[in-house]
């Protein structure tokens, strides 16, 4: 058996977490492979809202298994805080849910690096999510990291006040106050505790003998392939491999062994953090796309940055992923207008036109080219089937499809699980 991967194509808050949970009854299990807190992922179903943040998004359905793999940097405090914020739901943990003994964990000094650090780029910020990020896997790069292993054996105090010591020199250097480490350290204990609870195990091989009995495994990717660590924006990315490969090693499953990756991308583009977004809106456009999409960051609360469809990028994000079908999402936040824009591509500062995300295009500013296609500026709530579509809707999807060279399946025309339309 093969396992599929699913990816946003943008900069995250594409709607992934929407889409596993409708792809979710295809599949027996879902695994997280990198990121950690600094994802968001929203579902929504009865009516109610759920983020998760580091459970991956099958945690709802009864009979899937839900995998944290070793790619992923885990912070057991907010771990401890999702898992007794789903109590109500009854959720069988010890059941469905397996944490990888190599994930890294991130431990409080991580996420006091993260701000220190943020504070002395001053306005070149990158706008991290403050969760430790950053840090953990740079401990882990640097060989230094805790893992969630070492949770269990009976020297982890002594290996994380080794850890912590590095931390406090670090931070001396940037004058970090460190008055509130105690309580932190304390919060960081006990919820500590609580993760021994859990599942812990060597999940790539869970994972393999999985695909072997011919389960069927969803790899369910964070943030997006523009924030990739090697083919972002950089430095204005995140710190992880959130394209296809980044399966591959954050589960530990052969290249070999994978099958469809799924594209997840918007019907127009959103931001949250710093770097370059050449069709990014100032006007009322992006304000309205704003208010429209509730495009706030589901784990900061950050106003997202909004802009036109960007098809360069998503050309590029399809090729570096070997993407072979691709998902729309949140197209009826563009009911209100009579015009869509979609950015064909970029004018260089000496006037040359480049359809291309060269090295050289994360330092220049450049001029999005556009071609204006008319909207359908209609509601489309009660659209249940792709024959209900209005024709302007049809004509964006085929104009993308054809741009794009990949089928798009499924658009999404309203949060709810319902409100998903196959091709
Ligand atoms: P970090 O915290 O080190 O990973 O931040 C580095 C950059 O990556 C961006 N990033 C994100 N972008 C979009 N969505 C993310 N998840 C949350 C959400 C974000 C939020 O779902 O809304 O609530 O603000 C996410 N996580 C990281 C981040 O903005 C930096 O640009
Ligand atoms: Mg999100």
């Amino acid at each position: 058996m093969k396992m599929d991967v699913l990816l946003g194509l943008q900069w995250g808050d594409e709607g992934k977490g929407k889409v596993v949970d409708v792809l979710a009854p295809q599949y027996d299990v879902v695994a997280r492979f990198q990121g950690g807190p600094n994802a968001g992922h929203t579902l929504e179903f009865d009516g109610i809202k759920h983020v998760l943040h580091q459970i991956p998004s099958g945690i709802f359905r009864e009979n899937i298994t839900n995998i944290i793999g070793n790619g992923v940097v885990l912070d057991p405090v907010i771990l401890k805080k999702e898992i007794e914020g789903l109590h109500k739901f009854n959720i069988a943990f010890k059941k469905n849910l397996f944490i990888s003994k190599k994930a890294t964990i991130i431990i409080p000094t991580h996420k006091l690096l993260d701000a220190s650090y943020e504070k002395s780029k001053g306005d070149k910020k990158i706008g991290s999510t403050l969760k430790g990020i950053g840090p953990t896997y740079q401990d882990k790069i640097g060989r230094v990291a805790l893992r969630v292993g070492d949770i269990l054996s009976p020297d982890f105090k002594e290996k994380y006040l080794g850890l912590v010591d590095k931390h406090k020199t670090i931070l001396s250097f940037y004058d970090f106050d460190l008055s509130q480490l105690a309580e932190l350290e304390a919060t960081f204990f006990d919820a500590v505790e609580f993760f021994k609870t859990l599942n812990l195990v060597d999940s790539e091989y869970e994972v393999n003998r999985y695909l072997k009995e011919g389960q069927r495994v969803l790899a369910e990717g964070a943030q997006g392939s523009l924030l990739d660590i090697d083919f972002g924006s950089y430095p204005f990315v995140t710190s992880s491999t959130t394209m296809a490969p980044g399966a591959c090693t954050g589960l530990g499953v052969a290249p070999s062994r994978i099958g469809e990756v799924y594209g997840i991308f918007k019907a127009y583009c959103t931001r949250v953090g710093s770097g370059p977004f050449p069709t990014e809106l100032f006007d009322e456009d992006g304000e309205a796309m704003r208010k429209e999409g509730n495009e706030f960051g589901s784990t900061t609360g950050r106003p997202r940055r909004c802009g036109w469809i960007d098809l360069p990028a998503l050309k590029y994000s399809i090729m570096i992923n070997g993407v072979t079908q691709l998902f729309m999402m949140k197209a009826d936040v563009l009911n209100i207008f009579e015009q869509i824009k979609v950015c064909t591509h970029y004018e260089l500062p000496d006037g040359t036109m480049v359809d291309r995300l060269t090295y050289e295009l994360d330092s220049v500013e450049v001029k999005p080219v556009y071609q204006t296609v008319p909207g359908w500026n209609q509601s489309l709530a009660d659209i249940s089937s792709y024959d209900g579509f209005p024709k302007e809707l049809k004509d964006y999807v085929d104009m993308l499809e054809k741009a794009l060279e990949v089928p798009i399946r499924m658009v999404s025309v309203g949060p709810d699980r319902k409100q998903t339309i196959l091709r």
